[in-house]
């Protein structure tokens, strides 16, 4: 929010130009494209480190100069871990496989979370799917809508999540600013005072974890929009085809 007669640079920063743009959305390409690599390579036994690495050569070979940040690859439990580090823990049947990376064109980052389900998944992890992806919709409607408080986009997620699962299972913000750098501003946080400006690029990443059992993290890219938003990211996410069958 504005308080004085001149902004500050982070909200210059933030409004993008179709340039700019463009780059993010290019970055965004290649990582949808290195996920349906990354896909093909689940198997039983395969490690999270061995994952994390192939989705970094197969970003080189795209000839990508530059992460956005360190992959994450989180199996089972792990996923219940928003900064997971990946291990040597090797997958089994019947796991949660998270999926959250991204890399830069010219520059600007792209960022993308997909959570996959690899085998016969349990009527716990399909509510749990269902509800973090209804959050995602409620966040990405209202933006649509044309909404720019940060609190109230980042509450029409927060507040069904808390209904569904009890405070404290969505524990970090809705989402925030790309640009050249992953983390910008501004931020979707039930504290956060910030107005979103037409033509920022934001993250919608709703997730509910459960320490012990897993975690469900959703990660789409949109572009603010004087009304609505357009969405960048265009890799499929409906529980069916996020179901790996084995
Ligand atoms: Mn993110």
């Amino acid at each position: 929010m504005t308080k004085y007669s001149l902004p500050e640079i982070k909200e210059l920063r933030a409004v993008k130009s179709a340039r700019e743009i463009d780059n993010i959305t290019r970055a965004q390409r290649i990582s949808e494209k290195v996920l349906i690599e990354v896909l093909k390579k689940l198997k039983v036994g395969v490690s999270e480190i061995k994952l994390a690495r192939f989705i970094v050569n197969s970003f080189r070979r795209k000839g990508v100069k530059a992460l956005a940040f360190e992959p994450i690859v989180a199996f089972g439990k792990g996923s219940a871990d928003i900064h997971h580090w990946p291990t040597r823990a090797r997958l089994r049947k019947n796991q949660i496989v998270m999926f959250d990376f991204g890399c830069t064109v010219n520059g600007y980052c792209s960022d993308i979370t997909r959570t996959f389900f690899f085998g016969e998944p349990t009527a716990k992890f399909k509510r749990v799917y269902e509800s973090v992806l209804t959050a995602q919709e409620r966040a990405l409607k209202i933006l649509a809508r044309g909404e720019k408080k940060a609190k109230k986009i980042d509450a029409s997620a927060r507040n069904f999540l808390h209904r569904n699962f009890g405070k404290n299972k969505f524990t970090h913000g809705l989402g925030h600013g790309v640009g050249t750098a992953i983390h910008e501003w501004p931020n979707f946080k039930p504290t956060s005072s910030d107005v979103v400006p037409v033509n920022c690029v934001m993250t919608v990443e709703p997730g509910v974890y459960l320490p012990g059992w897993g975690g469900v993290r959703i990660e789409d890219m949109v572009v603010i929009k004087d009304r609505g938003i357009s969405n960048l990211t265009r890799a499929a996410k409906s529980l069916d085809l996020i179901i790996i069958n084995i």
